[in-house]
């Protein structure tokens, strides 16, 4: 019934066909959370990184109102330079196909759609959760959802303290979502390993991870996980520089009543010119790291399917 609406890169189908890893990237990064063109070259690098670890990469975006789960790279181009791309989460999809327009897919859509087309690992930054102030804002983000009912596995590291962390893990809880820890015991804060919470559950390999997530499956335990995977600490960021930039940046908001969808957006923007790009830099760095542990998860959970 959906497929009219779906285009699968031939390579993707060929791997979805022959069983293989497959690493699903969201766009909405490439659009509205790095500026061009450091945006565009992340992109390209995310994929080379998936083929280097043996899986392959399954950018996904709307264009022209057709999903599509596989970009080219004048595609990729495109999203990093055009003006006119929608942020598309779970309620933006129907419209923005039916107006036949591009849209950069957040965690909620991409998720949605790589669930279409039968992938089930996923990589990003990090992912949306409960803003601060949500006691009285309501700004949840959809993310946090679709993690409870989308089968599709996020590596993220962890979510930035732009959110409230704690409560972030709250809802995740409420919903049923697994929160694990990569070789780590602490839940990490994007641009640091150590959010001051710590994770339920710890796993040190990427077998590991596949075999827990069979196990989930077999007992059709519904939605995703989020696999937590810190920062590098060679790139990890100084955690008062950030707070403080990250403090300046919700105070900007605030001023300039900046809500709903804008908020994440406008965030990441000031952070980065706050830290003169050092924000920017640690959060290409995670990003890479995070494409590379997806990449073992979704290549070692071939093998258990193989075998
Ligand atoms: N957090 C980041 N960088 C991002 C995002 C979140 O550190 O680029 C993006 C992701 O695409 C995420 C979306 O799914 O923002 C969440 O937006 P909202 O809070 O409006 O649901
Ligand atoms: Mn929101």
């Amino acid at each position: 019934m959906y497929s009219k609406y779906l285009d699968i890169h031939p390579d993707i189908k060929d791997a979805l066909d022959k069983g293989l890893g497959i690493v699903a990237l969201e766009s909405t990064i490439i659009s509205h959370g790095m500026p061009y063109p450091q945006n565009v070259e992340t992109a390209k690098i995310l994929e080379n990184i998936v083929l280097e670890n043996g899986a392959f990469p399954a950018t996904i975006a709307i264009i022209d109102g057709i999903i599509k789960i596989g970009l080219t790279s004048s595609e990729l181009e495109y999203l990093g330079t055009s003006k006119d791309i929608a942020k598309v989460s779970r309620r933006d999809i129907a419209p923005i196909i039916a107006s036949k327009r591009s849209g950069a897919t957040t965690v909620a859509a991409t998720m949605f759609f790589a669930a279409m087309a039968g992938i089930k690992i996923f990589a990003t930054g990090g992912i949306g959760g409960v803003h601060r102030g949500a006691e009285t804002s309501f700004d949840i983000s959809c993310d946090l959802l679709e993690l409870s009912k989308t089968n599709v596995n996020v590596v993220c590291a962890g979510v930035k303290s732009i959110l409230d962390i704690g409560l972030t893990l709250e809802k995740l809880e409420t919903l049923g979502v697994p929160v694990i820890g990569y070789k780590t015991d602490k839940f990490p804060a994007f641009f640091t390993c150590d959010s001051g919470f710590n994770v339920d559950y710890r796993f040190d390999s990427a077998e590991d991870i596949a075999k827990m997530l069979k196990i989930k499956w077999d007992l059709n335990l519904k939605g995703g996980t989020l696999i937590s995977n810190p920062i590098p600490k060679e790139f990890e960021a100084d955690g008062a520089i950030i707070n403080d930039a990250i403090s300046k940046a919700l105070d900007d908001a605030n001023k300039n009543n900046i809500k709903g969808k804008n908020i994440t957006p406008f965030l990441l923007d000031r952070i980065k010119t706050l830290t003169d790009g050092k924000s920017l830099s640690s959060n290409i760095e995670l990003v890479k790291n995070n494409a590379k542990v997806a990449s073992e998860i979704a290549v070692c959970l071939s093998k258990l399917n193989q075998n």
